[in-house]
């Protein structure tokens, strides 16, 4: 099953079914559903939406998808493929050992990545800093968890990521990160039980400029070198998450470093089972 929040014509958020081309709200006792996390949270997640389903069906392409988001807070995984510890031990020499080890420690790297108001979601824009000169999105399967920490579903996350921020000096890694439209949610919750299993998961990404696709790769989630419950674990390590967490499991796609993001590119990430995610890229600065 797939699960979406959406907004219609007349300004009203509601929580639905998508099923291909139709939408199938979710009403309570009469009202509309307006938090996915109310259903995400529930112990049987499948069955409640299933009780709370309209009739009537909506046509998709006459509401908007949101970022399937509520009060969670979003967590990134780092170097957990190949690509990611080649890519970044190249971008900085200084630094190179420190990637190289977290590839193959123990304990993964883990870090804040967003608040709510800093998701974007299908079709909304997303940024590039305004004093960043090399950016790249990171398309990543993420893994959507309850508050128990439990895998409920999977959606598509973008990392947007400032990769000469971070190449400087790695402890600027928050600033490369966290800014406002750093990331990219959608277009819908997987629960966990309609999911492909890894071997069948492929992760593209394409990159248009000017209707022109400058850059395109995909790689298997069987590259991801680490397990669900492993990243899961070390997120739960002495902290709690009342509101449910979104876990971003890293990237195995990064552009050559000759490429950078631009303005008004096009970015879409696509994970089977799930859908695509798409983005226009912004860059201006933001007036405080
Ligand atoms: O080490 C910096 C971040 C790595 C990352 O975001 C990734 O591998 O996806
Ligand atoms: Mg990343």
């Amino acid at each position: 099953m797939k699960l979406i929040k959406a907004i219609d014509h007349h300004g009203n958020i509601f929580v639905a079914i998508w099923e291909d081309e139709n939408v199938f709200a979710l009403k309570n006792q009469g009202k509309w559903v307006a938090r996915l996390s109310d259903v995400l949270h529930h112990s049987q997640p499948e069955a409640f939406a299933t009780s709370l389903r309209s009739q009537d069906a909506i046509r998709a392409e006459d509401v908007s998808f949101l970022a399937p988001i509520d009060q969670q807070e979003v967590w990134a995984a780092g170097v957990t493929y190949k690509r990611s510890q080649t890519a970044r031990m190249e971008e900085s020499e200084t630094a190179a050992s420190c990637y190289d080890r977290v590839y193959q420690s123990p304990r993964p790297e883990l870090f804040f990545k967003a608040s709510p108001h800093r998701v974007s979601g299908p079709n909304e824009p997303l940024r590039i800093r305004y004093d960043a000169d090399w950016n790249v999105p990171e398309p990543e399967l993420t893994l959507v968890l309850n508050p128990q920490l439990e895998l409920v579903g999977f959606t598509i996350g973008n990392d947007m990521s400032s990769r000469d921020i971070e190449g400087d000096n790695p402890l600027y890694l928050p600033q490369a990160k966290v800014y406002d439209q750093c990331c990219g949610l959608g277009p819908c919750v997987t629960l966990a039980s309609a999911m492909p299993t890894l071997a069948e998961i492929e992760i593209s990404l394409s990159i248009k400029r000017q209707d022109v696709e400058v850059f395109a790769d995909s790689v298997s989630a069987t590259q991801l070198a680490r397990s669900f419950d492993e990243l899961i674990g070390w997120l739960g390590r002495d902290q709690t998450f009342p509101s449910g967490a979104f876990l971003l499991t890293g990237t195995g796609i990064v552009p050559d470093s000759s490429f950078t993001l631009q303005p008004d590119d096009q970015v879409t990430i696509s994970i089977n089972g799930i859908g695509s995610l798409t983005n226009r890229i912004v860059q201006f600065p933001i007036e405080s």
